[in-house]
C-alpha cells in the first residue's frame, strides 16, 4: 500500500546527469574503491549491474550490493538495481532498471509502489510509448555508440531516436547509453538527453574521479 504520488519528474531528470553503471566484472580494482572515487568526481546516480561472465551470485552478490549501497547512501547518491527485483526489495534500493526481456514496468510499479525509481531500456518509439504507459520514471536509450560492455547489445543507433522523441514532444527524463565518453557525450546531450550513462568511461578509467568530473563538467558541476 502506498499513499504518495509519483516521484517528481524534474527531480528524476536532475539525478540522471552523470549516471554510473557498474558491477564487479567491470572493475580491475575493488568495486567499492571505484565507486567511492566516481562519486567524489560527481556521479549523480548509480546502478548496480552485476551480470555477465564471472558475475557474483547469491550471498556474494547481496554483500557487494549492500557495500555499494552504503557508499551511495553516505553521499546522497540514489542506488538502483539492474534486473533483480528481489534484490532491490530485499535491500530497499531506491529503484530498479529493466530491459525489454525483464518484468514490465507496470508489474514493477505494483510491486515497488510509487516512491521508487523505475527505469526502462527502450530502443524503438513503440518501446518508449509502452514504457511511459507502464509508469517508467525514466528511459535509457541506446546503444548510441558501439559498446563492448554488453554482449547482447542492440544495433548502434546514434542519437536519432533521442532527437525524434524530443521532436515529438516526449518529455520523459532520459539518458543515452552505449560507448559514451567525455569525447562523444556532447551530441547526446544536444539531442535532448538529460544525462549520460556509462560503464567503461568511468569503471575502466585510470582515474574514475577525473572521468566522472569531466562528465559532470558538461552540467557545470565541479567534481
Ligand atoms: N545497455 C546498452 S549499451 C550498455 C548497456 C548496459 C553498456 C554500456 O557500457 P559502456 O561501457 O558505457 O559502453
Ligand atoms: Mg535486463
Amino acid at each position: 500500500a502506498d499513499s504518495g504520488g509519483r516521484l517528481d519528474s524534474e527531480h528524476v531528470r536532475s539525478l540522471l546527469r552523470v549516471y554510473f553503471i557498474m558491477g564487479s566484472v567491470n572493475c580491475r580494482r575493488p568495486a567499492a574503491e571505484v565507486l567511492a572515487e566516481a562519486i567524489a568526481g560527481g556521479v549523480t546516480i548509480f546502478q548496480f549491474r552485476e551480470k555477465g561472465p564471472g558475475a557474483l551470485k547469491g550471498e556474494a552478490k547481496l554483500n557487494l550490493a549492500r557495500e555499494l549501497q552504503g557508499i551511495c547512501h553516505s553521499h546522497g547518491v540514489p542506488f538502483i538495481v539492474n534486473d533483480d527485483i528481489d534484490l532491490a526489495i530485499a535491500i530497499d534500493a531506491d529503484g530498479v532498471h529493466v530491459g525489454q526481456d525483464d518484468e514490465p514496468a507496470r508489474v514493477l510499479r505494483k510491486q515497488l509502489g510509487s516512491r521508487k525509481i523505475i527505469g526502462v531500456s527502450a530502443h524503438t518509439p513503440e518501446e518508449v510509448r509502452q514504457a511511459i504507459a507502464d509508469g517508467a520514471d525514466y528511459l535509457g536509450i541506446g546503444p548510441v555508440y558501439p559498446t563492448s560492455s554488453k554482449d547482447d547489445a542492440r544495433p548502434v543507433q546514434g542519437t536519432v531516436l533521442i532527437e525524434n522523441l524530443r521532436r515529438e514532444g516526449i518529455a520523459i527524463p532520459l539518458v543515452g547509453i552505449g560507448g559514451i565518453t567525455v569525447n562523444n557525450a556532447s551530441p547526446v546531450l544536444a539531442a535532448g538527453a538529460d544525462g549520460i550513462s556509462v560503464i567503461s568511461a568511468i569503471a575502466s578509467a585510470s582515474s574514475p574521479r577525473s572521468a566522472a568530473a569531466e562528465l559532470a563538467s558538461f552540467f557545470g558541476v565541479e567534481g
